[in-house]
């Protein structure tokens, strides 16, 4: 391998390592949340302004949504024990809190997390 290609190799291995990866020019972050017990892991997502952000979130006891008011509007429901993918850009900054609105379980009212963009 050249040195040149082992350069890029570990740029590669430092971005994949930070959840961060690049499609074009564009920053692209990757972020993992679980709903669980009626709380998401993690509580507090913090991205960069206009970051393409990708939340994989998982449901693992029962259905749950993670869900943003405005600016972002963004509802996504996972099923018990299921995994959905979506992304958004992230061109406003603040203070977001995200929830689940679902309403099988009064419980899932306690669930809150923060999303801020700096
Ligand atoms: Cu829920």
């Amino acid at each position: 391998m050249t040195r040149r290609a082992l350069i890029v190799v570990g740029i590669a291995a430092a971005a994949l390592w930070a959840g961060v990866s690049v499609r074009g020019r564009t920053q692209v972050r990757e972020v993992v949340v679980s709903g669980d017990g009626f709380a998401f892991s993690p509580g507090r997502i913090e991205v960069q302004k206009d970051d393409l952000v990708q939340i994989k979130f998982t449901a693992k006891d029962i259905a749950h949504s993670f869900t943003i008011d405005v600016p972002y509007r963004i509802s996504k429901r996972a099923g018990a024990g299921q995994s959905i993918v979506f992304e958004f850009r992230a061109d406003e900054a603040g203070r977001f809190p995200f929830y689940c609105n679902l309403t099988q379980d009064e419980r899932c009212k306690q669930m809150k997390g923060e999303l801020v963009v700096r």
